[in-house]
């Protein structure tokens, strides 16, 4: 019988070699994708449930052929882990002789070869569990970039796209009592489709950049909860709450010890409660980053957190935090720790970042360009740090796909159901410099609306572009006219400047200031109209060869008029400048660009301009640290960074750090 079932085996596998006719679908060399499940739906308040880490040490394999997939591979694929028993077993892989490498991290970040890769690398943890029959068994992952495909004891567990945001699966008919094997395969290739897409000045992090915890619910379990304060009124908070399933009548208690609150509610009809409650919480603030213990129980359950009460509103052009007028006295940043290459992802990362921002006498940090590990949020909260939360659509993307579109809805509701509770959080930003088109309206409008389904208690933004050609050439003849004023400028670049002003008709006795005015039709469907400026860095490249105008001609000019621009916006909304900036190299002094002394004096003349334009209640200079960037080569100078840190990457302080300090803590006080 058996070695009839063989020669059947053998015979369906040389027809399937040789045949002409063959499915290519089924072929020696392709195999049919099988199905990959989408993840569950988010499990809230994570740090409160029954969980066992799978942090600490994981093997790797890098597989730039993408071999190791069932659907791609002729020997079943890795996660069918075949081990050798005799010595005699052709096995090509073999995890537990495998490199090592810390989980959460990256592998491009740990491992010299893998640093500019960009493809899949198979990640292997072994790890002893009993799980319980009376439990659902669910695979919690903080962050993994930026395609995952996961696989326990060689079945397929499911797949996430999009990277930077938590994802769980239910794993319990996948367990076995005793030794089990997780392996995930993730893959940093980022793609025209992708979000982000493939051009980034950022690192392409690849890995599990998060914490990986096997979560124990019940059956039936508080899938997420809500609690923020009526931004309307103080004594009242919005009370919201999901089960798992929709569970009519369940019994829910909810307790804020320090308030004297305790209340019992009931679910409706599709597991869902949605109460105000009457409490009179001391309000969080900077200054006073207040944090009450929450606790929510079911008759199967228990869980807890911290949570700040606070509102934050816009009116006319000003913000309101409390009701009381606030400026964001921010900086921008990227999540890498100082002093330590690859992502950030701990509560150490995040404090020791955070604790150096603040002696920059700051209260908001701007959460560049896509969603941190969940300990950032927990870590303002309690520094008392206003958070600008931030999707990944930068640049170009693919704004008429589907796809790209599901990717940033996912990232994006993930993100606000994670840190809906977090009091440090104060804006939701859905892009960053997109280009103007009604796809891309479209595209971020449905982002908006999915914030708003969730939480509307909060600002949104995103980082918008501005600057026509029209205001460019305007700007040009602001140079030229300040070009023939100055003394400094020799006669041959005088006579440049003369000449332009004269093709455009432009007497030498006349003031012209440059004045921008943010338009972007997107302005309208925001709180508040964020928007990036590099004044004094990039501009002048532009106009230089046009101009035949030295660089630094027109950089000097430049810094001239810099004080005197005018931002506005036709939206009657308050300004953020979400990002300025300038290179330089730590420890490099000199008068030219990338030097320190070049840096600190584009910080003091933007600050001088920004100061100067009421419309403007918050800035985040980019950036806080230098931080990893592929586009960004220039050897001895950037070497792969992106210089325009007010710190370096170990922490060094560049000359810039106290003039921004020095602003925020004397010069930008209301
Ligand atoms: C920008 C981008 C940011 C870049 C920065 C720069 O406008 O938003 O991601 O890193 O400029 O340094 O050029």
């Amino acid at each position: 019988m058996i070695s009839r079932i063989f020669f059947f085996f053998l015979a369906v596998f040389t027809i399937s070699l040789y045949s002409e006719d063959k499915s290519d679908a089924d072929s020696f060399f392709e195999r049919e994708a099988p199905n990959y499940p989408s993840p569950d739906n988010l499990i809230g308040w994570i740090d409160s449930r029954q969980i066992t880490t799978l942090n600490g040490e994981w093997s790797y394999i890098v597989d730039p052929m993408n071999n190791g997939l069932p659907e791609s591979s002729f020997f079943g694929g890795f996660p069918k882990n075949k081990t050798q028993k005799t010595g005699m077993e052709l096995i090509e892989y073999n995890f537990d002789t495998a490199a090592k490498i810390q989980i959460p991290g990256a592998w491009n970040a740990i491992d010299k070869k893998l640093f500019f890769y960009r493809g899949p690398v198979w990640l292997y943890k072994k790890f002893n569990y009993q799980p319980k029959k009376e439990a659902i068994t669910h695979l919690y992952i903080e962050g993994s970039n930026f395609t995952t495909k996961i696989f326990i004891n060689g079945s397929i567990i499911g797949e996430f796209e999009g990277g930077y945001v938590p994802f769980n699966f239910d794993i319990s008919k996948h367990l076995k009592n005793g030794e089990n094997i997780l392996l995930v395969q993730t893959d940093n290739t980022l793609n025209q489709s992708s979000v982000p897409t493939q051009k980034t000045d950022w690192w392409p992090w690849g890995g599990i950049v998060g914490d990986v915890y096997i979560v124990e619910t019940p059956k039936k379990f508080i899938q997420n909860a809500y609690l923020q304060l009526n931004p309307e009124n103080f004594f009242e908070a919005l009370f919201k709450l999901e089960m798992n399933q929709e569970l009519s009548g369940q019994r829910i208690v909810l307790e804020i010890p320090e308030l004297q609150f305790k209340d019992e509610f009931i679910t409706n009809t599709v597991g869902f409660i949605r109460e105000s409650i009457i409490i009179a919480p001391r309000l969080w603030s900077p200054t006073d980053p207040k944090l009450y213990k929450v606790i929510i129980s079911s008759d199967q359950e228990i869980i807890s957190d911290e949570i700040g009460f606070r509102s934050i509103k816009v009116e006319g052009q000003n913000i309101y935090l409390n009701n009381s007028e606030i400026q964001f006295k921010g900086i921008a940043m990227h999540s890498e720790p100082i002093g330590i290459p690859g992502p950030a992802f701990s509560k150490e990362h995040f404090q020791d970042l955070l604790l150096m921002a603040k002696d920059l006498n700051i209260n908001f940090i701007r959460a560049a360009h896509y969603p941190y590990t969940r300990h950032l949020a927990k870590v303002a909260d309690r520094l008392g740090l206003m958070l600008w939360e931030e999707v990944p659509v930068y640049w170009n993307i693919d704004w008429d796909n589907s796809e790209t579109l599901n990717i940033a809805i996912n990232q994006i509701k993930r993100l606000v159901q994670r840190d809906q509770n977090r009091a440090s959080v104060v804006v939701w930003s859905v892009a960053n410099e997109t280009p103007l088109s009604s796809s891309r309206m479209k595209f971020l409008n449905t982002l908006l609306s999915e914030i708003e389904a969730i939480d509307s208690t909060r600002l949104t933004t995103a980082a918008l572009l501005s600057g026509s050609e029209e205001q460019f050439k305007a700007l040009v003849l602001v140079l030229a006219l300040q070009g023939v004023k100055s003394q400094w400028v020799n006669p041959q670049e005088k006579a440049i400047f003369q000449f332009i002003l004269d093709q455009a008709n432009i007497p030498i006795d006349s003031e012209l200031n440059f004045s921008i005015s943010i338009d972007d039709p997107l302005g309208k469907s925001v709180d508040l109209i964020s928007y990036n400026e590099y004044f004094g860095w990039y501009y002048v490249t532009f106009f230089t060869d046009q101009m035949m105008i030295p660089e630094g001609t027109l950089r000097k000019l430049m810094f001239e008029v810099l004080p005197n621009i005018k931002i506005s916006s036709v939206f009657n909304k308050p300004i953020h400048i979400s990002e300025f900036g300038a290179g330089a190299k730590y420890g490099n002094h000199s008068n030219k660009i990338w030097s320190e002394e070049y840096q600190a004096r584009l910080y003091r003349h933007q600050l001088e301009m920004l100061s100067n334009n009421p419309q403007i209640k918050g800035i985040s200079p980019w950036v806080f640290k230098d931080f990893r960037a592929m586009l960004r080569p220039l050897p001895g100078i950037q070497d792969f960074y992106n210089r325009k840190g007010l710190i370096d990457e170990n922490g060094n302080k560049k000359a810039a750090f106290d003039v921004l300090a020095d602003f925020y803590e004397n010069k930008w006080n209301k």
